[in-house]
């Protein structure tokens, strides 16, 4: 992190030339923020030279983000049910067997479903997740219907009176329009015993403008709740994580940065700034 210091720092105390404004645009959509934030930056730095402009730029990013709340939704006196989608080897499961850890250690009682039937191995990815974390899982047959896994384990989460449902997808290119509409089945067949309460779409952080493109399709799809993106560890700058909140109005509600199951934060968008802007 720390991209946007040094120039920063720099305008700050002498004003830009068209060269400086040059080299920093291009600093700027190299770190993902996108366009909109990105011309709304260079127009801060060209009105104002002050000390305080790194203050200003923070100020204007954060009244840009959602004021939504950012805490994973929790139903009083019934089962709530989390759905988890996204485009392939985005960190889904990684992230369902984080959060249900998670869950678990704030005392409430999580089960899981294997809703990505696809493959054998993803169903015993989840499994072996739920062994060492010590969580219930659903499964089904492999290639079977997603949606029937969804269903059975909404039904036995409901009458066995779990917390959470936490329901685990394939991954799926957003452009495939006949499994984009798998997963409005497996919504509307879960929705048919117990609401589902949230839908978190999850965004690596190293993608690029793309997944801004990403989030929408599966938003009109499934119509998305949260984000949550991951990857944010090494030298990941994540700016589309910015940028895509933004784009959707949806908030930003945790970040991963490991591959470790504790690896997971709510996420702060103050310190997220600031570390965008610091100095390396
Ligand atoms: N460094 C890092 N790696 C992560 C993080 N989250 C997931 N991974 C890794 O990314 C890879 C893919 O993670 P999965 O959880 O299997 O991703 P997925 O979205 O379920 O993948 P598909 O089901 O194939 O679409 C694995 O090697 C994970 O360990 C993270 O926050 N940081
Ligand atoms: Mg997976």
């Amino acid at each position: 992190m720390g991209l946007f210091g040094s120039f920063l720092t720099k305008f700050s105390r002498s004003r830009a030339t068209p060269e400086d404004i040059d080299e920093f645009r291009k600093v700027l959509i190299e770190s993902d923020i996108g366009t909109e934030f990105t011309e709304e930056i260079i127009k801060l730095v060209e009105r104002e030279k002050s000390e305080s402009l790194s203050e200003s730029v923070s100020t204007h990013i954060r009244a840009s983000l959602s004021n939504q709340a950012r805490l994973i939704t929790k139903t009083e006196g019934r089962l709530t049910t989390i759905l988890v989608v996204g485009v392939n080897g985005t960190g889904k499961t990684t992230t369902v067997a984080k959060l249900a850890n998670l869950l678990k250690g704030e005392g409430s009682k999580v089960m899981l479903a294997a809703a990505d039937t696809f493959r054998a191995a993803a169903v015993e990815q989840l499994s072996t997740w739920g062994e060492r974390i010590e969580i219930p899982v659903v499964v089904g047959k492999v290639n079977g219907d997603p949606a029937s896994v969804a269903f059975d384990a909404a039904t036995r989460a409901k009458n066995e009176g779990f917390d959470y449902l936490i329901i685990d997808t394939a991954g799926r290119l957003h452009t495939k329009n006949n499994l984009m509409e798998e997963l409005s089945k497996v919504r509307r067949v879960v929705e048919k015993v117990t609401p589902i309460d949230e839908v978190l779409f999850v965004l690596d952080g190293t993608t690029g403008q793309n997944g801004i493109t990403q989030a929408k399709s599966f938003a009109d799809v499934v119509s998305i709740t949260g984000i949550v993106v991951t990857k944010l560890d090494g030298s990941t700058k994540g700016g589309i994580a910015l940028a895509t909140e933004r784009a959707l109005k949806v908030p930003i509600k945790l970040v991963g940065t490991g591959e470790g199951v504790s690896d997971l934060s709510s996420f702060v968008p103050e310190p997220y700034i600031a570390d965008l802007l610091t100095q390396p």
